[in-house]
């Protein structure tokens, strides 16, 4: 385990030589103490990302020259896959087979976007038909600059990849800051990137708070883009100081997503897919299906059967054999949950099975998948991001009914439908108000598909092609001849 900032290539001990515990969520055992990182160090590698940006030409190397480093960094993950999935696990808490499914996720996302820095060199520009024809144009895209990447712990090794990739590829630098609650993964993607002999300055991992490391980020002028993953209220505090300086923004923010299953769905799988939809990672997605509306006829069965497989999850350490569900990630992140579910139950809402602590555990942030129904439409816990296993269920009427609920929220990242009628899946689909539609399953993410989310739940896609754009800006050169 790394215990120094990766800065300008080198590891470095942060100036003001602070550092923190990390704990695992399901000992509560201190694992580690990691580098806080403070201003001057965000300082520090600002600047050394500006040199690599501005002076050691990161930005003039060809996309086949910068796809080399990356495809080496994805090689690096692979040869340590099992090592940074154990390391993701005592520091998430997630089942080791998540873990290591995110871990080849991030290598893929490495090898992807060397694969469009690749094509960049093949379209380095488009010509423009202009209008009068003294004059020539073309567009040409080019790196916006500096990235500033301040990423959740819910995810950590991945949700780096999905930032440091997509700007390196596109001849950005970057200085990451991880979640203090998960920076181990992020530390160590300094020695693969290190090893991938990435010039110095290209990448640089500050880990530190929140409120030090990544508010120095974010108020840096050396800074040229904010890209970010978290809640809603940071990524507002974000987009407020990125207008100050106009600062590039993206964000990829919080959400309720809804989950309608319609009459002529198969109930077992229906059953299968909102479980996935909601327990996977403790919960702890952004795109989590976490309200789920199902049509009157079906909706006593369903729920039958939902309480009777959650029932049946597997709850422990995520290093053990056959666990489903890990302990939350840290005490805090369990309380908030514990007192999300109370205050439903206040508002009226009942709990059909989950709820508490499981019975045996005596250390760890364990809570039991909790399934609601009944909350109120206006209650917290139908409208509020819980960030916990927790589902709320509601029977609906019609199609109609469905979309009005279904898009009733200010948020819209993610919504699924399952429905046996084709033509129905795709209406509703096209009616959801939300970046990230799924039929007939719920959450399958690919590297190749854009990711977002509509309303309050950000600005911007990341993944795909629309990933890199993030990190481009658009230059016309016009010519008179
Ligand atoms: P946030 O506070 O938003 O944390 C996300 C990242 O932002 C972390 O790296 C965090 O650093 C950093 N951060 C916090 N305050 C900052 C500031 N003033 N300036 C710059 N960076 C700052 O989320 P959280 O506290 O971890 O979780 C709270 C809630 O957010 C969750 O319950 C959940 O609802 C939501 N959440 C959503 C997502 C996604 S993917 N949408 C992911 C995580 C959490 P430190 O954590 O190191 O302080």
């Amino acid at each position: 385990m790394q215990s120094e900032l990766y800065i300008d290539g080198q590891w470095v001990k942060p100036v003001k030589g602070g550092s923190f515990e990390v704990i695992n969520p399901a000992t509560e055992e201190v694992i580690h103490r990691a580098p806080a990182g403070t201003a001057e160090d965000v300082d520090i590698a600002v600047k050394a990302a500006r040199r690599a940006f501005d002076i050691d030409g990161w930005p003039q190397k060809t996309g086949s020259q910068r796809a080399v480093h990356l495809r080496a960094i994805a090689e690096g993950i692979r040869t340590r896959q099992q090592e940074l999935a154990r390391l993701e696990v005592l520091d998430n808490g997630k089942p080791f087979p998540e873990a290591d499914w995110d871990v080849a996720d991030a290598a893929g996302c490495f090898d992807f976007y060397a694969g469009l820095a690749e094509q960049l060199d093949d379209n380095p520009e488009e010509p423009i038909a202009l209008s009068d024809s003294r004059f020539t144009s073309k567009a040409v895209k080019e790196p916006i600059g500096v990235a500033g990447a301040i990423i959740p712990w819910n995810y950590p090794l991945l949700m780096a990849a999905w930032k440091v990739a997509p700007a390196l590829a596109a001849g950005c630098t970057i200085v990451l800051k991880p979640a203090e609650l998960t920076s181990l993964t992020a530390l160590e993607l300094g020695a693969i990137a290190e090893e991938a002999k990435l010039p110095p300055g290209v990448l640089n991992i500050v880990t530190g708070s929140g409120s030090v490391a990544g508010q120095a980020i974010i108020d840096h002028k050396g800074v040229d883009k904010l890209a970010f993953t978290g809640s809603g209220p940071v990524g507002s505090k974000i987009m407020a100081t990125a207008s100050r300086d106009i600062k590039r923004i993206s964000l990829e923010l919080g959400g309720k997503s809804p989950f309608v299953v319609f009459e002529d769905a198969d109930i077992e799988q229906a059953v299968e897919w909102i479980m996935f939809g909601i327990f996977w990672n403790q919960g702890q997605v952004c795109s989590a299906t976490s309200r789920v509306l199902v049509q009157e006829g079906i909706y006593d069965r369903l729920l039958h059967r939902l309480i009777e497989e959650t029932k049946r999850i597997t709850i422990g350490n995520g290093l053990d054999e056959g666990i489903l569900l890990g302990p939350l990630v840290s005490k805090r992140q369990y309380e908030q949950v514990i007192a999300a579910i109370e205050a439903a139950k206040v508002a009226g809402a009942t709990v059909a099975c989950g709820g508490r602590r499981p019975e045996g555990f005596e250390k760890g942030y364990y809570l039991e998948p909790t399934v609601l129904t009944g909350a109120p439409l206006d209650s917290e816990a139908w409208r509020e991001e819980i960030f916990g296993p927790v589902v709320c269920i509601q029977p609906f009427s019609d199609e109609n009914e469905a979309i009005e609920l279904a898009n009733d929220s200010r948020f819209g990242l993610a919504a699924a439908v399952m429905s046996k009628d084709e033509v129905r899946a795709e209406r509703v689909a096209a009616a959801f108000r939300a970046g990230i539609v799924w039929i007939n399953c719920s959450q399958p993410t690919f590297t190749e598909a854009p990711w977002g989310g509509y309303k309050q739940s950000g600005i911007g896609r990341e993944l795909g092609r629309w990933g890199l754009d993030n990190y481009l800006e658009t230059k016309q050169i016009t010519r008179f001849t």
